[in-house]
């Protein structure tokens, strides 16, 4: 028996009705399986839609405790619900199968997959990985926490499949058998949902389980693949994947064999020559033409709130990077944009920190940054750590303050640090806020 023939004898609650759980009833839906809906939010986002397509779907919303989940066989859980809920972990308890939508696509789909975690630079590099696949003439699959709900993707034919997944995702995966798998890189985030560090790595490295190829950071420990056979590392040095120097120029190199010039990556900073060299690393079990991944990175010019010029007004220049929502990726963005010893930068940082230790972030604020602004529920945290500091209650008086700071040659760049959900629905909405203040101050 397949498994959605299976799935059709059991009783399914979907929980959770965000942006995962509504294309997890859609696809149910599409193949005729009536599934319970819960959420414990009394406004769940994907309402409306539940309600104009399917009314005959029961949803319970509210308290989770009064929702009966072991009445289930099977929770397709959401991913900002952790297992350790109270009323999930009950649930568990008394033998109910709990799993999200990247299982369940799993154990459906058959096609080729491409998987990608790490801490930061997930986006990036699965957008990378999809453009060189896509310019070799592939038609590629690109979903997972990037975005795109992963089921949505599998009603349509595709050659191959990259996911990126989130360490909240992998909690409930186990089927997945990528071709290629990575864990990019650790850092701290989401240390209010993991009993520690060695928790929230130990959920990252689920992605290698059962995978064909294990991609890692040669620089980074925590991300050796431990029982994969076939490993392959990248790093700017000595790695399988790595940068070499010929007559003076920078060169991607892959196994020893000399590729092309780093220049013809046009986003720039080490972090994205290492997310390039990444990409290189996943995609070498499809022997794909030199040429392929040079045009596809001399087109890549970044992701929109990734360290993205917004304008350039008196000589300042204003950048985005509101993705930059924990430490590591913060630091990433300093060193990018640091000019040497200069403490050129006025940064603008803060929200919701997740439980992260900002310390590390002390010595590239002494080194590179002028004046530090900080905005949203840690931001006093985040001010105790530099002399420069200010405190702002808005991104508008964040941007005006900056601009009043910055001389010719400065940046003013906003890398918060932090999830961006204390003072907005998500970091678009942030990283539009601060371009939306940073074009007025070019319009004044
Ligand atoms: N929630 C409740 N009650 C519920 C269900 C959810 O309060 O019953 C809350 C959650 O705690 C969370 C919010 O609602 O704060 C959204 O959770 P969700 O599981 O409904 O999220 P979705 O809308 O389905 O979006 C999820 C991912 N969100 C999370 O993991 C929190 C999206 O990643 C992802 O793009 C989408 O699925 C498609 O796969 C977002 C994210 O912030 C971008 N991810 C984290 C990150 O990148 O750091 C992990
Ligand atoms: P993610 O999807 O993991 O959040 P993104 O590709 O969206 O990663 O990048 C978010 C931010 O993280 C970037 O703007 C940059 O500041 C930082 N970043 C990207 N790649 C790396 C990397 N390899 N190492 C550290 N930081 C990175």
């Amino acid at each position: 028996m397949t498994y959605l023939k299976q799935l059709k004898e059991l009783n399914i609650i979907v929980l959770g009705l965000g942006v995962s759980g509504l294309s997890t009833v859609r696809f149910l839906l599409q193949n005729n399986i009536n599934p319970i809906v819960i959420d414990s939010r009394l406004n769940a986002p994907g309402l409306d839609w539940l309600q104009a397509n399917a009314p005959e779907i029961e949803v319970k919303l509210g308290d989770l405790s009064k929702s009966n989940l072991s009445q289930a066989n099977l929770i397709i859980i959401s991913p900002g619900i952790a297992l350790a809920q109270t009323d999930v972990a009950l649930a568990i308890t008394s033998g109910v199968e709990v799993i999200g939508d990247i299982e369940l696509f799993a154990r459906i789909n058959t096609k080729p997959v491409i998987a990608v975690t790490g801490s930061n630079g997930k986006s990036s590099v699965v957008t990378l990985t999809a453009k060189v696949l896509e310019k070799a003439g592939f038609k590629v699959g690109l979903g997972g926490n990037i975005g795109t709900p992963i089921l949505d993707l599998l009603v349509q034919s595709h050659d191959v499949f990259v996911l990126e997944l989130s360490s909240f995702q992998l909690e409930t995966t186990s089927s997945l058998k990528p071709v290629s798998a990575t864990v990019l890189n650790i850092s701290e985030d989401h240390l209010d949902r993991y009993d520690g560090m060695a928790h929230y790595t130990q959920t990252k490295h689920n992605i290698y389980e059962n995978c064909e190829n294990a991609i890692y950071s040669l620089d980074d420990k925590e991300t050796y693949p431990i029982k994969v056979n076939n490993k392959l590392s990248f790093a700017a040095d000595n790695a399988d994947f790595c940068l070499v120097t010929q007559n003076g120029q920078s060169y991607f190199s892959a196994l020893d064999k000399v590729l092309f010039e780093t220049s013809n990556l046009k986003v720039e900073g080490k972090h994205n020559q290492l997310n390039a060299l990444a990409v290189i690393a996943l995609l070498s079990p499809w022997n794909l033409e030199t040429e392929t991944f040079k045009q596809a990175f001399n087109e890549f010019l970044g992701l929109d709130h990734r360290c993205q010029l917004v304008c350039s007004h008196q000589n300042v220049k204003y950048f985005n990077d509101s993705k930059a929502t924990n430490v590591g990726a913060c630091i990433a963005s300093i060193e990018s944009l640091a000019a040497g010893s200069n403490k050129n930068i006025i940064l603008i940082a803060g929200g919701d920190g997740k439980g992260a230790d900002f310390s590390t972030l002390v010595p590239y604020f002494d080194k590179h940054i002028k004046k530090l602004i900080c905005l949203g529920k840690d931001a006093h945290q985040l001010a105790k750590l530099s002399d420069s500091s200010l405190l702002v209650s808005s991104m508008e008086d964040a941007v005006n303050l900056a601009s009043e700071h910055a001389l010719s040659g400065d940046i003013v760049l906003l890398a918060p640090a932090c999830s961006s959900l204390d003072m907005y629905p998500n970091f678009m909405a942030r990283g539009d806020d601060f371009s939306h203040f940073a074009l007025q101050q070019k319009a004044n």
